[in-house]
């Protein structure tokens, strides 16, 4: 006899408690949000995550591409544009640059990834290529690491501009356009994630797959203490 499915209450308390292993809480983000970090350590963060965002946008389409649902695609396809930009708005990848510039970087050196390490590029990889052979729902499922964004996109502006006065304030506009990006996409995400996963051993699944994100955005951070080092 399986055990009895968790209310959607449980379910969703069980998802948010996940956000114990965020990424949020690795010594290199710490580092980082906590003063500690060089200009060399924060460029390096800026030009390794610039390979996690361009594959964004990648990783959206390819949801996208495995959803028949029209509903589900006209929420879905925002993401793509947030990123990609629409119209006048450059977009998110756009921004991206810009923070990178803020910090030393020049446009060529974090376009061309020549910065991106190995291991960085590998978990990136994982999750598109997790996004494009699983089930759509699951592949939404593991978009749920931005349960957790909008506390780490804040403390970035709550502390960068005190402990890094020489990052342009213009740099940061990324993390101001993610709080609220990041909570919408969770609205539809959630909403997907608690309809789909109704018995038991699916709301394991589930789980397991918001782990395998969670080990995903630590393995990067890993990948750059390693390369960077960490200054506690
Ligand atoms: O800037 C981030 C972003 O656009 C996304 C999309 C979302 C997804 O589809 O997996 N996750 C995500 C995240 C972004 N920024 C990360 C950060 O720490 O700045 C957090 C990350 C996430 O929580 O998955």
């Amino acid at each position: 006899m399986s055990a009895p499915a968790w209310s959607r209450e449980e379910f969703e308390a069980r998802l948010r408690d996940k956000g114990q292993a965020y990424h949020i809480h690795h010594p290199f983000n710490v580092m980082l949000n906590t003063g500690k970090a060089s200009p060399e350590q924060i460029r390096g963060w800026v030009a390794n995550r610039f390979s996690y965002q361009v594959a964004i946008p990648v990783k959206d389409a390819a949801v996208m591409s495995n959803c028949p649902d029209r509903e589900v695609r006209r929420g879905w396809v925002q993401r793509i544009l947030d990123h990609d930009g629409y119209g006048d708005d450059p977009g998110g990848i756009e921004a991206w640059i810009r923070l990178g510039e803020a910090v030393g970087l020049s446009r060529a050196e974090i376009t061309d990834g020549r910065h991106v390490i190995p291991a960085v590029q590998f978990a990136v990889d994982a999750y598109v290529n997790f996004a494009r052979r699983v089930p759509w729902q699951e592949a939404v499922c593991s978009s749920l690491t931005e349960l957790f964004a909008p506390a780490i996109h804040k403390q970035r502006l709550a502390t960068w501009p005190e402990h890094y006065p020489w990052i342009e304030a213009e740099g940061l506009q990324y993390f101001r356009n993610r709080v609220s990006q990041a909570r919408r996409d969770v609205e539809q995400g959630l909403s997907i994630t608690l309809d789909y996963f109704q018995s038991r051993a699916m709301q394991e699944r589930a789980l397991d797959i918001l782990q395998f994100k969670l080990d995903v955005l630590w393995a990067m951070n890993d990948a750059m203490a390693q390369r960077y080092g960490v200054t506690t």
